[in-house]
């Protein structure tokens, strides 16, 4: 679809007007802008759970007052939009348009925008920062409560859709994003405009995965040098975390994954050390072995996998008195975790991060230059690239033992 935005539109007017252009070519030109109407786009709609995305055409209509429509660019898949499509994501609502890792440029803009206009990058938050709450405010967490109840519901802040199938049937919005459409429109707070230069197949990644494994190491558990480190899990998430405990000077990063595939990219990340769980001698847990590699247990572990028996180990693993254990994986709904609340008495704290802690609109533009410094892997991430036709595809590569993203290019 070729279409003109306002910015778009007065070059050319300037350029026709200087060359001498019948005012009617202007007309016409004016009446193919998008900006105020529905646009008619691709789109993958997820109808229920379990079942392949179905490619549609879809409505998306124009934003409403302090709303942003994006035309995506390029978008990754999470393995959160796999969670939620297995149907166990306790807010999980059908159909809706999933995806919430995405980049793109901004095609037009409700009434009231000001932090974003037309033809800007950017990048959709699905961890808002309004600035003006209570959670904002407090100076205390990333997490904020402008928009986050909505949100939620699959629904914009005034309670609505801006999507409709092809059918005219509403469709849910998600994580406040729903990437997984050519256009998608999202609430001011969630969005933040990044650097022009900056490739947008590349950052869309710091979306969700990277920065949310990156921030949980540096901010939300702010390791340090000489730190001792063990990471559940080595998808897009754990292998950030790896990066951001490297970059601290972590004396050991020890990596526990089922998936022996993942021994050398863990260890191409900055891992001293791979562990498959699976494969300890007998009787032996893996909790008595890490504990025993360390002298004692770990300064910080994380959880990366989604699995409340794995947040037990990661918890148990570290060292009495002062270890930390940071979930960062999304449990299945009616999960809970447990331990003997003494392991808490004797020291070991348990927390959890969302989005690694990181404030996107504040924040967003510093790690976008970490990445075009070269000191933030991004691209190291992208195991496959695809067309958007072959999204189902890319929900297929996740499960193949080696893809950490497939990004996705409409
Ligand atoms: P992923 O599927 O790419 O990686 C998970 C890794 O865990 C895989 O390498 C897998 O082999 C390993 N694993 C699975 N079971 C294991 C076990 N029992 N022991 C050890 N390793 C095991 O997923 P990802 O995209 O990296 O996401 C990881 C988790 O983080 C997911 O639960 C996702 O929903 C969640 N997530 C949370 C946030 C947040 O803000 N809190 C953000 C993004 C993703
Ligand atoms: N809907 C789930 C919770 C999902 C969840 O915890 N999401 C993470 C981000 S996952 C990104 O891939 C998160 O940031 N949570 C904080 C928040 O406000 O959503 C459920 O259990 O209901
Ligand atoms: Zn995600």
């Amino acid at each position: 679809m070729r279409l003109f935005n306002s910015t778009t539109i007065r070059l050319f007017h300037r350029t026709f007007t200087q060359n001498i252009v019948p005012p009617n070519a202007i007309t016409k030109l004016h009446k193919m802008s998008t900006v105020g109407k529905p646009i008619n786009c691709k789109a993958a709609v997820s109808y229920k759970p379990n079942a392949p995305l179905v490619l549609d055409t879809i409505t998306v209509d124009p934003p409403k007052s302090h709303e942003v429509r994006i035309k995506i660019i390029n978008t990754a898949i999470c393995h959160t939009d796999a969670y939620t499509l297995s149907g166990k994501d306790a807010e999980g609502l059908f159909p809706c348009v999933l995806g919430h890792e995405g980049a793109g440029i901004v095609e037009s803009v409700g009434e009231g925008v000001t932090s974003v206009k037309v033809g800007d990058h950017v990048i959709p938050l699905y961890t808002a920062e309004c600035g003006v709450c209570k959670f904002c405010k407090s100076g205390k967490t990333n997490l904020c409560g402008s928009v986050r109840a909505t949100q939620g519901k699959g629904v914009m802040p005034d309670g609505t859709s801006r999507f409709h199938d092809s059918k005219g049937q509403s469709l849910y919005h998600f994580m406040g994003c729903s990437t997984f459409s050519e256009y998608t429109v999202v609430a001011d707070v969630s969005v933040v405009a990044i650097d022009q230069t900056a490739p947008l197949e590349s950052v869309c990644l710091l979306g969700c995965g990277v920065t949310t494994g990156y921030g949980a190491a540096i901010k939300t558990a702010n390791v340090q040098k000489g730190d001792t480190v063990a990471v559940f899990g080595a998808g897009t998430v754990g292998l950030s975390v790896v990066q951001g405990a490297h970059s601290r000077g972590a004396s050991r990063i020890i990596i526990v994954d089922i998936n022996d595939n993942k021994e050398t990219v863990s260890r191409e990340f900055g891992a001293t050390d791979f562990i498959n769980p699976t494969k300890l001698s007998e009787g032996q847990t893996i909790v008595d072995k890490l504990v025993e590699m360390t002298d004692g247990g770990l300064d910080f572990t994380f959880d990366c996998t989604g699995n409340v028996d794995v947040m037990r180990s990661a918890l148990e693993a570290c060292h009495k008195g002062w270890g930390q254990s940071v979930i960062i994986g999304v449990a299945d709904a009616g999960k809970e975790i447990s331990t003997r609340p003494f392991q808490l008495v004797t020291g070991r704290v348990w927390k959890g991060s969302a989005f690694g802690g990181i404030k996107g609109r504040s924040e967003m533009g510093g790690l976008i230059k970490d990445y075009q410094e070269k000191k933030l892997k991004v691209d190291e991430f992208i195991t496959a690239r695809r067309p958007f036709s072959e999204i189902n595809e890319g929900f297929e590569d996740l499960h193949n033992g080696t893809c950490l993203r497939t990004v996705l290019k409409f």
